[in-house]
């Protein structure tokens, strides 16, 4: 039927079939040539529609009895909402970044170095200077249950810098932010081992 239409369409606007055949839509392809800018903006329309909210979730598992789920969403082109649960922990601070790659072949330690697409140094989530992975510490409570909100513009699920495929590794220990004078604060905040990970993957909406 598809390819009926597009003959048809080439058949009465011989000048523009191609472009007529690209924005083509229910209505009768007699108009598709007079109604060509109309057709071009709800086209346009319907496609920020779809992509308007984007949801995605990471599973976090590791070798000790560290666990959580951790859902990201984002609206348009705005911030990610970062939702994370996590249990197992000391009770505390630990280190929370989102880690270059999703790769867990040989556990936490394949997702690689903080995601880091401008060559920056460790940092503060709220600092200029940072990698887009640091999100800074979660706090676990007495439980040794985690819960927490972060909400960052550096960890976007579309686009260039997209986090999707990649990884959200909690640590062992407290992250400096970069501020404590050890060789590793600029690079990994010190934050010790990788207790837990998992690879960000698109969810439904
Ligand atoms: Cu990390
Ligand atoms: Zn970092």
């Amino acid at each position: 039927m598809a390819t009926q239409t597009i003959l048809a369409a080439a058949t009465a606007t011989p000048s523009k079939p191609l472009l007529s055949s690209s924005f083509s839509n229910p209505i009768p392809l007699s108009f598709s040539s007079i109604s060509y800018p109309t057709s071009k903006r709800s086209s346009s329309r319907s496609l920020t529609v779809v992509s308007a909210l984007k949801k995605a979730v990471a599973v976090l598992k590791g070798t000790t009895t560290v666990e959580g789920v951790v859902t990201l969403t984002q609206e348009d082109d705005g911030p990610t909402t970062v939702n994370v649960k996590i249990s197992g922990l000391t009770p505390g601070l630990h280190g929370f970044h989102l880690h270059e790659f999703g790769d867990t072949t040989n556990g936490c330690i394949s997702t690689g170095p903080h995601f880091n697409p401008n060559g920056l140094t460790h940092g503060a989530p709220c600092d200029e200077v940072r990698h887009a992975g640091d999100l800074g510490n979660i706090t676990a409570n007495a439980d040794g249950v985690a819960e927490a909100t972060i909400v960052d513009s550096q960890i976007p699920l579309s686009g260039p810098n997209a986090v999707v495929g990649r990884a959200l590794v909690v640590h062992e220990l407290e992250d400096d932010l970069g501020k404590g004078g050890h060789e590793l604060s600029l690079s990994t905040g010190n934050a010790g081992g990788r207790l837990a990970c998992g690879v960000v993957g698109l969810t439904p909406v």
